[in-house]
């Protein structure tokens, strides 16, 4: 393919306004891995710190005995450095720009004075109710500042919280309380989203009743919603009217723990991912000022939700660190209809826009005539996560949304990394449609040859990406078990952290990230662990055996293939499938819903008992034709079938 023909360089206005330009790029990086200790120490003053560090990089990738530490001696606390270190500057500056749902309702312009005030009143009901230092906060919230304060009044008095995306179900919300030893659940009457409301406290009851009595429920209202309430409850909103305006921030390490976010894995249930207070911030600081290019007076606007990781650094943590004006949007890109989206960016004069691939591919199929109603003039540079996007929804986002005006910055990162890993500078690089292009500052990506494990040293190279060393938003271990940790990600090529991505490296050095390698699908960016929907299906009474694929799907990057074998005696029809639909999503929650499911008199295995996935994974592709070896199948008939009855004949 040539690489050259579809390159798009930044305009002379962009290069001329941008932090970094393609020289400085250059000189930066060179310094950031020929001598990190240095480069860090320098970065690491973009924070306020109570005692700078002096240790600045102590890491160990080498399985058995990992260990990432960065900024080890140096204390400072997190909410200081996102609130009360702009109240000089900033006090009367909106640092919370809320949207609300509807369009109807009126939009909240928060500012730094009064994020200080509500931060700190949260702060003071958490200790009331016994968080101290060290203690698990579960938070399961809509797109409210409350989520922001709640984070911001955690990190203030020391407190590790743990988000859990108000889509989950309360088994999925239950497990995670349980899973971190949570001592207080904050959540709220209910959650309005696209017109509709989800019932999150009766939802955070229902968890509640596997968990331990003494887990305290606070809850915000949002709604004012008919909800229940039991003894262990606290009305979150009348406690904080009535609590102090200001709660002394407590003096943390660099390396305590600032947040646990669960993430989905190929095996087993979600891991608790670990982040910490001062590596973790310094990265999402720098990456949100570079990578999107961040000034002064900007509005910046990133769509993700605080349940995953691109809410927490780049909705809270970096653009909050920045003194940012960041905009928080509680809604969903089609409702009322699919002009939503441009409508906020022109209420707002939004300058920064980050989404994903599967909303651009969305809304893109609803047609220009919603986007060019809106005035999109205040936009410099888009952004996406999520998930490779496709060269198609890359040219309508570039064409339609920018104007052609806009760089793209295809920021690819993890839950693990903390922050971006590769992606390009708007005024830096040029970029490709559908390639990250290239590594953030100490960033050193390397392609390996799956099954050696050997470094691909040419230019041009193909194979599994992994990372030769680490950046300060690395995550530090897996809650609760760092073997686990270990093996997940330094385990299979020794001296590496592997992502589980696939990726190419052009002939310029740019690189385009090909999906997983591993059994993790990703719907809609939605990271999810094929074995977590099988054990959803397996806990069905009348299914025998499960096996879960990915597929591609037109909107939502992959959808979810299910191959189900029924419990002896039970008839397969169609609305046992719609029950087992149902099933899943109340087990996990609405984005794990199963889109296909094939009945599967058996499944292919090899003859030690193995599934064969390679083999699922083709036919749900419809890619048949290209089996490969099933010389090793115990009972190759069974592919003959799967084949006749695939679903997905498109
Ligand atoms: C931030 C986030 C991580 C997985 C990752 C990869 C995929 C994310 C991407 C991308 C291609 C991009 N991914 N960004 N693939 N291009 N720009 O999404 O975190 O939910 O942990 O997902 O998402 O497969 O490994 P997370």
């Amino acid at each position: 393919m040539n690489d050259h023909a579809k390159t798009f360089t930044p305009s002379d206005a962009t290069v001329s306004r941008a932090h970094v330009d393609h020289a400085r790029y250059a000189e930066m990086y060179a310094r950031s891995v020929e001598d990190p200790e240095g480069f860090w120490a320098e970065e690491a003053k973009r924070l306020d710190w109570r005692r700078a560090p002096t240790r600045i990089k102590d890491v160990d990738f080498t399985h058995g005995s990992v260990s990432i530490k960065w900024f080890e001696d140096g204390t400072l606390n997190v909410a200081e450095n996102c609130v009360d270190r702009h109240l000089a500057t900033r006090a009367e500056q909106t640092a919370i720009l809320w949207e609300p749902d509807d369009p109807e309702e009126p939009a909240q312009a928060i500012t730094y004075r009064e994020l200080h005030e509500n931060v700190c009143r949260m702060a003071n009901v958490l200790k009331d109710h016994g968080v101290g230092r060290g203690d698990r906060v579960v938070l399961y919230l809509p797109m409210i500042p409350e989520a922001a304060y709640a984070m911001l009044a955690c990190a203030r008095i020391g407190a590790i919280h743990s988000v859990v995306f108000a889509g989950f179900s309360p088994d999925a919300l239950g497990q995670r309380i349980n899973g971190c030893g949570a001592k207080v659940v904050i959540t709220a009457d209910e959650a309005p989203r696209g017109g509709r409301k989800t019932a999150l406290k009766s939802n955070t009851d229902k968890a509640l009743i596997h968990c331990d009595d003494r887990v305290k429920c606070l809850v915000v209202k949002r709604t004012g919603g008919q909800t229940t309430w039991t003894g262990q409850d606290v009305d979150l909103t009348a406690a904080m009217r009535d609590a102090a305006t200001d709660c002394p921030a407590e003096e943390m390490g660099a390396e305590d723990p600032l947040f646990i976010l669960y993430t989905s894995g190929s095996t087993g249930q979600p891991k608790g991912v670990v982040h910490t207070s001062g590596g973790y911030l310094v990265y999402a600081a720098m990456t949100h000022e570079i990578t999107f290019d961040v000034h002064d007076g900007d509005i910046y606007w990133c769509t993700a939700d605080v349940g995953w990781v691109t809410g927490h650094s780049y909705i809270v943590y970096g653009p909050l660190a920045n003194g940012s004006t960041t905009l928080m949007f509680e809604g969903g890109p089609t409702w009322p209809d699919a002009s939503r989206f441009w409508q906020v960016c022109e209420k707002h004069a939004v300058t920064q826009f980050y989404t994903a691939p599967t909303a651009i591919r969305a809304l893109m199929g609803q047609g220009d005539a919603y986007v060019t109603g809106s005035d999109l003039s205040s936009l410099r540079i888009l952004g996406t996560v999520g998930e490779p996007i496709n060269p198609e929804a890359w040219a309508w986002y570039n064409d339609v949304v920018g104007q052609n005006r806009c760089p793209i910055v295809d920021t690819y990162w993890q839950t693990e990394t903390g922050g971006h890993l590769i992606t390009p500078l708007p005024g830096a690089h040029a970029t490709k449609p559908g390639a990250a292009m290239q590594p953030f500052f100490g960033v050193r990506p390397v392609v390996l040859e799956p099954e050696s494990g050997k470094e691909i040293d040419d230019t041009e190279a193909s194979g599994v990406l992994a990372f030769a060393d680490s950046w300060p938003g690395q995550m530090r271990t897996v809650w609760g078990d760092h073997e686990r940790f270990e093996n997940t990600y330094f385990q299979q090529y020794k001296g590496y952290y592997f992502s589980g991505d696939g990726c190419r490296r052009d002939a310029d050095g740019d690189y385009w990230i090909t999906g997983r390698v591993d059994d993790v699908i990703n719907v809609s960016g939605h990271r999810m662990g094929t074995a977590e929907v099988e054990s959803a299906l397996v806990a069905h009474e009348k299914v025998a055996e499960a096996a879960v694929v990915g597929y591609p799907h037109d909107v939502k990057g992959q959808g979810i293939y299910c191959y189900v074998t029924l419990m002896t005696g039970v008839e397969a029809s169609d609305e046992l499938k719609k029950e087992l639909q149902t099933w899943v999503r109340q087990e996990i929650g609405p984005i794990a819903k199963p889109d296909l499911i094939q009945w599967a008199p058996g499944l292919p295995k090899t003859r030690s008992g193995k599934i064969m996935r390679r083999i699922l994974r083709k036919i749900a592709e419809n890619d048949y034709g290209s089996l490969g070896d099933t010389s090793t199948l115990a009972d190759p008939a069974v592919v003959d079938d799967l084949i006749e009855n695939r679903q997905n004949k498109g």
